[in-house]
């Protein structure tokens, strides 16, 4: 608890551009629960380098990403908006964290399975172990909700097994976190394999929506969308690009699945290719807007990374000192 409300933790990783699965599965249900929680945001950067990243290209989207998280619609001023690195906190609870993982739990690891047969060639301890990472960023903040997309679930199972297994050692020591998914748009899939996720680094940029692409790019996206021979709009798992299209629809306009279904009774796919389009821009044009606006100001985003970066390292450097007394580090002198 912080001023008595309850906190929330949520990052993401400033590799690549952000896809409209991002927005849909995390940052707009961050938008939507920042007035009840307090909120820490973070720009995940050095999750980012467990795989080889250009330093120029990391710099500029972790700004960008930074830019992004309050052009959704995160008051800076209310919410913690700050970089990962900026807080070595997160970098010592994941060390000690570490010793008291398992390599079997690491092991078990979809994610680490999938970007591993990824990036054969630089297979990294920090690959292997970003899962405890994760764990310290959220445990630093003493976080009761963390808004992820379903593919993080795994992670967060894991923090919560590391928290418990923590407090049975050294009593109550860190809060254990719930995952909060949200009920549309949890997984939104590529628009060209539904078998897989939308996701920033796919090589096919078709199977994307980025945020920033412009309404004809969308438009053309939309229209290019795999779907199947049956022709009848129905929301089953039997017509899995179909049903990514509903998830779409439904998340942009605030409308139910079976609400979209209704609305397209007796219409075809033609009919609804366009109307996702239609709906995705009228999402995405405001944010991008706003998003070209602050880029421009600066000492604005300057005073915000500095501010917000302080008031994270107050925090966890609280949770930090209580860790190591816990294990028995020595006191500092003071
Ligand atoms: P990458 O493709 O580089 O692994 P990613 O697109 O999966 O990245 P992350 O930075 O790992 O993005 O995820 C940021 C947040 O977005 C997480 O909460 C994740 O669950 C959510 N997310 C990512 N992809 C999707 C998706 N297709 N549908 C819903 N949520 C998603
Ligand atoms: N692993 C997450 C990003 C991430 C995160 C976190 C999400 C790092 N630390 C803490 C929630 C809470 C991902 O790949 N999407």
């Amino acid at each position: 608890m912080i001023d008595g409300k309850k906190v929330l933790f949520s990052g993401m990783q400033a590799t690549g551009n952000l896809t409209l699965g991002n927005y849909l599965g995390a940052l707009k249900n961050w938008v939507a629960l920042s007035d009840e929680y307090e909120c820490f945001y973070s720009v995940v950067d050095m999750h980012s380098i467990t795989v080889r990243q250009d330093p120029a290209t990391l710099r500029k989207r972790a700004r960008s990403l930074l830019t992004l998280y309050i052009a959704a619609g995160l008051d800076p001023k209310k919410n913690c908006i700050y970089y990962q690195s900026h807080v070595s906190a997160h970098a010592e609870l994941a060390w000690v964290l570490n010793c008291y993982t398992y390599m079997g739990e690491l092991n078990r690891m979809t994610q680490f399975k999938d970007k591993a047969a990824k990036h054969a060639d630089n297979i990294n301890a920090g690959l292997f172990t970003y899962p405890v990472l994760m764990a310290a960023d959220i445990l630093l903040y003493q976080a009761d909700v963390v808004p992820v997309g379903i593919d993080q679930m795994q992670h967060l199972e894991l923090t919560r097994n590391l928290a418990e297994r923590f407090n049975n050692l050294y009593g109550e020591v860190f809060t254990i976190p719930e995952a909060y998914i949200g009920k549309v748009g949890a997984k939104i899939m590529s628009l060209q394999d539904p078998s897989k996720k939308m996701s920033k680094s796919d090589e096919n940029p078709n199977g994307s929506i980025y945020l920033m692409d412009d309404p004809d790019t969308i438009m053309r996206k939309c229209r290019r969308a795999v779907t199947d021979s049956e022709g009848c709009i129905r929301y089953t798992d039997r017509q899995p690009g179909l049903k990514n299209l509903i998830d779409i629809y439904s998340a942009c306009t605030g409308k139910t699945p079976e609400e979209t279904v209704r609305e397209f009774d007796g219409k075809g796919y033609g009919d609804l290719k366009p109307a996702v389009g239609e709906a995705v821009i009228s999402v995405l044009k405001p944010l991008q807007e706003e998003y070209a606006r602050l880029s421009k100001d600066k000492a604005y985003l300057d005073s915000i990374i500095k501010e917000n970066g302080e008031k994270a390292g107050y925090y966890a450097g609280k949770t930090l000192r209580k860790v190591h007394r816990k294990i028995g580090f020595p006191d500092r002198i003071r």
